[in-house]
């Protein structure tokens, strides 16, 4: 039987999509556009907010000039502080929707799902875009087959019962988000994705994977190193089911 949350049923809940930046010039206008089209089409009350960690390419300059004067549009520029996951918490934390959806802005993650996975609400706590799932996927069949295979592991490893570990697109209540210790979360980079799952699927969050198919990035580069994130997430696991067994995280 599906139960429904007894959280107001979107989209009469005021929704924020973060959006974290980080040379994302040629991408983040025509981004908020397609959101802009999609959830306005279905009569979404939303907010965009943009972090963005003073990009030297004047990511935020083509923004304000852009949005400069639409009120739905909110532009934070960091300048003490660098890196994904302390960009979403800023943004989760500058931000005053109900709900919260978090993706990429280079067109890995596809507005058109925005909708989707905040109308999933209705019956969970956490709406996962997931590439794992039937009719998800990956337009690089070579880091697809790569995340596949670790995310095995990673289920393995914590019981999660996710496919998509490492998703990053994904939609949630923000009290339950605010509920949690955010410093033993939302550090590194996609990693942090993990420490949500595990935490949230402890308390007993009720959580959906529905498909979503990541395109290549569109323009600008990227900036995840192979080997490089493969030791900073292998070693975020370990550390993780290492505080795990001694019950330092809750
Ligand atoms: N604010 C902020 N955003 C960041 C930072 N690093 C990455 N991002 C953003 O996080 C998202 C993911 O980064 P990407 O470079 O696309 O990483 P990826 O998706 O693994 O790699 P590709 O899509 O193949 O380029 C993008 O929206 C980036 O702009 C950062 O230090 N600060
Ligand atoms: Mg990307």
């Amino acid at each position: 039987m599906i139960r429904h949350n007894n959280h107001h049923p979107p989209p009469t809940a005021k929704t924020s999509i973060i959006l974290p930046t980080y040379k994302e010039r040629d991408n983040i206008v025509e981004l908020v556009q397609a959101i802009h089209q999609h959830l306005g089409a279905e009569g979404f009350d939303y907010e965009v907010v943009v972090v963005d960690d003073n990009s030297p390419d004047g990511t935020a300059e083509v923004v304000r000039a852009a949005f400069g004067d639409c009120s739905q549009v909110k532009l934070h520029v960091r300048t003490q502080e660098r890196g994904l996951a302390s960009a979403l918490r800023y943004g989760a934390e500058h931000s005053d929707g109900e709900v919260l959806v978090f993706m990429d802005t280079d067109f890995n993650h596809d507005p058109a799902m925005i909708p989707q996975l905040v109308k999933f609400l209705e019956y969970y706590d956490v709406v996962i875009g997931s590439r794992f799932v039937m009719r998800g996927g990956m337009e690089d069949p070579a880091r697809y087959f790569f995340s596949f295979v670790y995310n095995l592991g990673l289920r393995f490893l914590f019981g999660t019962r996710v496919w998509d570990n490492l998703s990053g697109f994904f939609a949630i209540y923000r009290d339950k988000l605010l509920e949690l210790d955010l410093d033993q979360i939302f550090y590194g980079y996609g990693d942090y994705f993990i420490r949500l799952l595990v935490v949230g699927w402890r308390r007993g969050w009720r959580m959906v994977e529905v498909p979503v198919f990541y395109r290549l990035r569109m323009h600008g580069h990227s900036k995840t190193q192979f080997l490089g994130i493969f030791g900073q997430y292998t070693t975020a696991i370990l550390k993780l089911r290492l505080k795990l067994w001694m019950g330092r995280m809750r």
